[in-house]
């Protein structure tokens, strides 16, 4: 059986963070393995406290699931600061992790921060061994210091992104003014992915890009081409957006 690692925090709703990725790698038939971040308190009305995990600590988890085994992929959600960045650089290193499928969390829908700002500094250090990075235009305009608002700007991320080391990247084009198209840069080409408008509440979004990362890496663990893993990836969470609408 294929396994993916998760490391992410715990969102105890379960619809984003280690309980979302651990119900969607199970729903792709992979076996998960995770190491949690950090905790956070939140409920219907957003994040209301987050207690990272100690930089060490989350170093002893990783050495203790990854000892005598190594992953088919790795999906990397919220982080919480630049400590924690830092144990998983080494780890990434010690343990020779590959396929690594680096979600860019920085903050909740509701605006809490789920990244600190020396973590937010730290980020792209983790580039050169991100198979993929999946940010939204908020993060992208982080990351790049540029105003990404649309598809030119997209593509103009995208290749910002690959130039700090990422082997594909994925920005997502869910808040565009018009249609949602996300862009998808390999390096050659940039493919225009486009979806479709769900009507959906912010409830229903939560957790969806804890979702998409995730089925990506378990299509990757599972041998698929990352571009196929991201088509497969963005089909499924349509599908449960759908689902969670009732
Ligand atoms: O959806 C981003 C996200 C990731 N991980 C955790 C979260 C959230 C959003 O709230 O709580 C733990």
């Amino acid at each position: 059986m294929k396994t993916v690692l998760t490391i992410a925090g715990s969102d105890p709703t379960c619809r984003a963070g280690v309980q979302q990725d651990i119900r969607t790698l199970c729903g792709f038939g992979v076996l998960p393995l995770c190491a949690v971040t950090a905790l956070t308190v939140q409920g219907r009305r957003g994040v209301s406290a987050v207690e990272p995990v100690k930089s060490a600590l989350l170093e002893k988890q990783l050495d203790c699931v990854l000892k005598g085994t190594r992953p088919h992929a790795v999906k990397v959600g919220m982080l919480a600061n630049a400590g924690n960045i830092a144990a998983l650089l080494k780890t990434i290193k010690s343990h020779k992790l590959e396929n690594i499928v680096l979600d860019t969390v920085f903050a909740s829908s509701s605006g809490h921060p789920l990244l600190d700002k020396k973590g937010i500094s730290a980020f792209p250090r983790l580039f050169p061994f991100a198979l993929v990075v999946t940010p939204n235009l908020s993060e992208a305009s982080i990351i790049t210091g540029m105003k990404v608002r649309d598809i030119n700007g997209m593509e103009k991320a995208a290749y910002f992104m690959r130039a700090l080391g990422a082997e594909n990247v994925l920005v997502k084009g869910g808040h565009l003014a018009g249609a949602p198209v996300d862009v998808f840069f390999d390096g050659r080409h940039f493919y225009h992915l486009s979806g479709k408008r769900l009507k959906a509440t912010d409830e229903a979004l939560h957790g969806t890009g804890c979702m998409l990362s995730s089925a990506i890496a378990a299509g990757v663990a599972s041998g698929k081409a990352v571009l196929t893993a991201v088509a497969e990836a963005k089909v499924y969470v349509e599908g449960m957006i759908r689902l969670r609408k009732g």
